[in-house]
């Protein structure tokens, strides 16, 4: 089975000094306590130049009915709080929640960028941000999945979807992934070192920067590039700040101020 090729016409931004990234917070759209840490982190991240999260902002998002429920209604807000005061905030869709759209663009201020950006460091460097389950190649199961799930078809589908209905394929989902932040993924359905080199290669970018795997990971690829995974959101490095020379920097989201 063939695994995904990076895609040709990736956006790309320009991130300044002081840009902050974020991974994986999956939150329950339904719970406006479960939103509490983004909100917070949100509050604290004002006057950043950037903001880019990762993908899986939420656990589950199956049209924009969901914008409505408590804990996506103080998201969206959070969110739009940040734009208005000139905070570009960039979300790259994550599997569970491939479907924000241009909706979610209106209500928050957010660019949705559904297949991943490029980005020119302050220093220079290119670095190419994604989710990361494109790079688990040797998930072949998944990565079928993944192709019928996000197709035309599915899309056109839950944009029409009544909210319980919505509500109740979300909790399907849900279930199927019950603490889904604590869960590492096996090493057959990990993210590939050598999909990650390949996918350097061909964008033309030294660097890759992804989640989806919930634990952090940094380390050298092959090809002379790198490849950094960024914890979970509420986890061990779950923060990627750009430095003043360009660099990337790894810290805690929760000591962020
Ligand atoms: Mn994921």
């Amino acid at each position: 089975m063939r695994a995904p090729d990076p895609p040709r016409d990736l956006p790309v931004v320009d991130l300044p000094a002081g840009t902050l990234a974020i991974a994986d917070l999956h939150l329950d759209p339904a719970s406006a306590e479960h939103a509490r840490p983004f909100v917070d982190f949100a509050a604290r991240a004002r006057g950043a130049p950037a903001l880019l999260v990762l993908g899986d902002f939420f656990d589950a998002w199956v049209g924009i009915a969901h914008a409505e429920l408590p804990g996506a209604a103080a998201t969206v807000a959070a969110c739009a709080d940040l734009a208005r005061e000139g905070t570009a905030v960039h979300v790259l869709h994550g599997n569970r929640d491939f479907l924000l759209d241009a909706k979610f663009e209106r209500l928050t201020g957010a660019r949705v960028h559904p297949r991943g950006m490029l980005t020119t460091l302050a220093g220079g460097e290119r670095c190419l941000w994604i989710h990361g389950d494109e790079l688990c190649t040797r998930d072949h199961a998944y990565q079928r999945l993944r192709r019928v799930l996000r197709s035309g078809p599915v899309r056109g589908v839950s944009r029409v979807l009544p909210l319980p209905v919505g509500r109740a394929v979300a909790r399907r989902l849900r279930g199927a992934s019950v603490q889904a932040v604590a869960a590492k993924l096996p090493e057959e359905k990990s993210i590939q070192a050598s999909a990650a080199d390949r996918w350097c290669r061909e964008v033309g970018a030294p660097r890759v920067v992804c989640g989806h795997a919930h634990e952090y990971r940094d380390e050298a690829l092959d090809g002379g590039g790198r490849l950094t995974v960024l914890g979970a959101f509420g986890g061990d490095r779950d923060l990627a700040v750009v430095g003043a020379d360009g660099g990337l920097e790894f810290r805690s989201a929760a000591a962020h101020r």
